[in-house]
């Protein structure tokens, strides 16, 4: 019996490698949209892309970003009404933007009142130049300084309780690849980039594990990564399948989105961490139509 499943298994693993993947945005609550916005253009010189206004379900969104969203990864602002703070919890690790003159840019948001956590220099036990700001709603910004990219937002952080098994389940489940590994046994933690080309062509999944750590908490602020594919049904059959071995649950069932008609499945990885696989020829029609 389980030979007789072992190669529609074995070819249906084979999918998200495949597949035409690319991170769409990142998604996460705000207490005031135009105070982010204001902030977020000034401060890091993002786009105002678009914005919708849902009554009936007493939401807002905003779209940012450093290009269009159909070659860009970009920001998805939700505002819910009479929802002015978050809890951002331990788990959420930063957004990174990257520039070619990190002190420049601290420079530039100091004058217009930007909150600096980390001064510009080293990263502690390497030669990259970084800086932390705080926005508006407590989310860290990491401030890389690096030639021009054609993708500034660059990193989504995540701290995990077991890289390895995040690694496997990001790799099967989504078909990302390992881009970079470091250890840094001084300060007690490993790091693993995770993506679909190099760091310094598209953005990664920066997934941080600190020595001895395997729990954080979640809080309520930040809410999932959206990730373009060209069929939501077989990448939740991977999905499920991956789950079953190393954790994780399908959340939405692969289906459209009521009213909108987006295909959408989404799910939970092995740490709680939610991602939304979006069908790529359904998100552009729904770009074209706002
Ligand atoms: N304990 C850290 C581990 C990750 C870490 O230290 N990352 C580097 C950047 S790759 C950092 O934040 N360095 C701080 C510094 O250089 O000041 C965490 O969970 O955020």
């Amino acid at each position: 019996m389980a030979e007789a499943h072992a190669a529609p298994n074995a070819e249906l693993l084979e999918w998200p490698k495949k597949d035409k993947r690319r991170f769409l945005h990142v998604v996460y609550r705000v207490g005031d949209l135009d105070r982010t916005i204001k902030f977020y253009t000034e401060c890091f010189g993002m786009k105002l892309l678009r914005k919708r206004d849902i009554p009936e379900e007493k939401y807002s969104n905003a779209f940012l970003g450093f290009g269009s969203e159909e070659t860009n990864f970009v920001v998805e602002l939700t505002y819910n009404y009479g929802v002015s703070s978050y809890d951002i919890g331990t788990g959420f690790g930063h957004f990174a933007i990257s520039t070619p003159d990190v002190y420049k840019l601290v420079e530039d948001i100091r004058a217009k009142s930007g909150v600096i956590t980390r001064e510009p220099g080293p990263v502690k036990g390497g030669q990259s130049i970084i800086a932390f700001v705080k926005d508006p709603d407590g989310y860290i910004f990491e401030l890389i300084q690096r030639g021009p990219t054609p993708e500034p937002l660059c990193q989504v952080m995540l701290r995990v309780g077991d890289l390895d098994r995040s690694i496997k389940f990001y790799e099967r489940a989504l078909g990302m690849r390992v881009v970079k590994k470091v250890d840094k046994p001084e300060y007690k933690y490993t790091l693993a980039m995770l993506g679909y080309a190099e760091e310094h062509e598209t953005t990664v999944l920066e997934l941080t594990y600190n020595y001895g750590v395997t729990e954080y908490t979640k809080g309520d602020a930040y809410a999932q990564i959206a990730i373009g594919t060209d069929d939501v049904y077989k990448s939740a059959e991977v999905v499920s399948l991956v789950t079953q071995e190393l954790g994780g649950k399908i959340t939405r069932q692969p289906g459209p989105i009521p009213g909108l008609n987006t295909k959408i499945t989404s799910f939970l990885d092995p740490d709680g961490w939610k991602t939304v696989l979006v069908d790529n020829e359904d998100f552009l029609k729904e770009l074209h139509k706002e």
